[in-house]
């Protein structure tokens, strides 16, 4: 049995109810077969594999709140910190009912890579709990994020671990969690990034993940000889990647006809009103039916359906696996050129490897949602320098960002002759130098 091989099996049998982290570890390990079987004598005598994939400590915590009725309610607090080879732990707060520990274990082992191609120095981390902020009040929140801090404090710090947001964590919370850790640590440093702009936060770091996004494919389009101009894109999400996306995409040109949450999603053929859209989502909070019934325009539909809509560019800003086989096969019948994920892993094994047969451009959330983690260490050095940069200078920098990322991903999977395969060469260009960190540093 080849290597890779050996070590997705032993994963599988030593981590058995994490199917996520099983199909994050596949994906990332198949691809890997051309760097790994000319490196093997190397890689094994000095597990390489077996290391990547086992992280450096997991925390499971209790996070005891009270709620507004005087109640005590107990969720589960994760922190997983999975490789410091480049840099301290980086990686977001996912706060979602659906969250345990394999997904956060994917999350982190997908971060490692992530973070390695910004060309930045952050390792690969993630936490977050199964604490649910919908419909909860800002003091409920609040109860929460100061508990679940009370505990993760002892595990992080400026240059040790640097959470940040994901799903169901922005400003609010991220506040609430700084405001914790500093009054138990005693300390004023930037533990947490996306802080808000008036205690250390970065300029464009709200917006950097979906600006990211549009920027790489664009990048990626224009390499391939088209552009977003005059396309039509359906995006999924309605949060703060699919916002931010939506904004650059029109920016540049493109039409965007869709957006969806957990409930439904919504087609409006004139394009999505991106005012409206942050007015529902990120002031009130509210449902997309709110979107519906201020735009005539717009038609809400219940349940799931954004990739029926006939489209030129796809971008997934969800959630994992929202992308399956069946959706893929409605895209490519439908004319779908591109598919560049804003969310992490969002597409099934199934449907990327279709896309892909289909001839289909496909970025991998590895590369092309890097914008946002790649700002977040914009946001640890100004915080060192103790200066903050104009939203001119971040946004200069994370498009140079993105633009390198895809150059670096494209020249990799040339390099192995695979050209035109984003996955294998995010993945490659990633490894490599968290393999080479590795190594230079013994065993560690
Ligand atoms: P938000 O919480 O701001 O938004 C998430 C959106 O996706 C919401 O519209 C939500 O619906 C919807 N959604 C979430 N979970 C589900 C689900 N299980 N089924 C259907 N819809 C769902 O999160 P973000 O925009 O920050 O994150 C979106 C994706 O991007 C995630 O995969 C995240 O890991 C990834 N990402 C985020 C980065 C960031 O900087 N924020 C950086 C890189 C990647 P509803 O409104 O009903 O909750
Ligand atoms: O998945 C991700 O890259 C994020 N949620 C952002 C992480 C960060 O540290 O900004």
């Amino acid at each position: 049995m080849s290597y890779v091989d050996e070590v997705i099996e032993r994963v599988i049998a030593k981590n058995p109810a994490e199917p996520e982290f099983h199909q994050a570890v596949t994906e990332v390990l198949d691809s890997l077969r051309p760097v790994v079987e000319a490196n093997e004598e190397l890689y094994r005598k000095n597990a390489i594999l077996e290391r990547i994939v086992e992280p450096d400590r997991q925390f499971k915590f209790r996070v005891p709140w009270v709620d507004d009725k005087g109640q005590v309610q107990v969720n589960t607090g994760y922190r997983v910190q999975f490789n410091n080879s480049i840099g301290p732990y980086k990686g977001g707060l996912r706060l979602h009912p659906s969250v345990n520990l394999g997904i956060i274990k994917f999350l982190g082992f997908e971060q490692i890579f992530k973070n390695s191609l910004t060309s930045l120095p952050i390792g690969g981390g993630k936490g977050g709990s199964d604490f649910d902020p919908k419909g909860k009040s800002d003091r409920e929140v609040m109860a929460f994020c100061q508990s679940f801090m009370t505990e993760l404090c002892k595990y992080i710090g400026a240059d040790v671990d640097v959470p940040a947001g994901d799903i169901g964590t922005g400003a609010r919370e991220i506040g609430f969690m700084f405001g914790q850790y500093k009054r138990i640590r005693g300390m004023y440093e930037g533990v947490l990034t996306g802080k808000g702009l008036s205690y250390g936060g970065s300029l464009a770091r709200t917006e950097a993940t979906g600006y990211g996004l549009l920027y790489i494919t664009d990048e990626m389009l224009k390499c391939n000889g088209e552009s977003l101009k005059g396309k039509t894109v359906c995006v999924s999400g309605a949060g703060n990647v699919a916002i931010y996306a939506t904004e650059k995409a029109q920016q540049l040109g493109a039409k965007v006809v869709t957006c969806s949450d957990s409930t439904g999603w919504i087609y409006d053929p004139e394009g999505i009103d991106v005012a409206l859209l942050k007015e529902v989502k990120e002031v009130k909070r509210a449902r997309l039916t709110e979107y519906a019934a201020a735009r005539k325009s717009a038609e809400y539909h219940e349940g799931k359906g954004v990739w029926s809509v006939k489209c030129d560019v796809a971008l997934p800003c969800a959630t994992q696996n929202e992308l399956d086989i069946e959706d893929a096969k409605t895209l490519v019948a439908n004319g779908c050129m591109a598919v560049c994920e804003g969310a992490n892993m969002p597409t099934t094994l199934e449907a990327t490897a279709y896309l892909k047969e289909n001839k289909v451009y496909f970025l991998p959330g590895k590369a092309s949602n890097a914008g946002g983690v790649a700002t977040s260490a914009l946001e640890m050095s100004q915080n060192s320098e103790r200066l903050s940069w104009t939203f001119e200078e971040v946004d200069g920098k994370l498009q140079q960002i993105m633009i390198n990322i895809f150059h670096n991903l494209d020249d990799a999977a040339k390099r192995y002759g695979m050209e035109g395969d984003y996955v294998a060469g995010a993945n490659i260009a990633g490894f490599e130098k968290v393999v080479d960190a590795m190594l230079a540093q013994g065993v560690c």
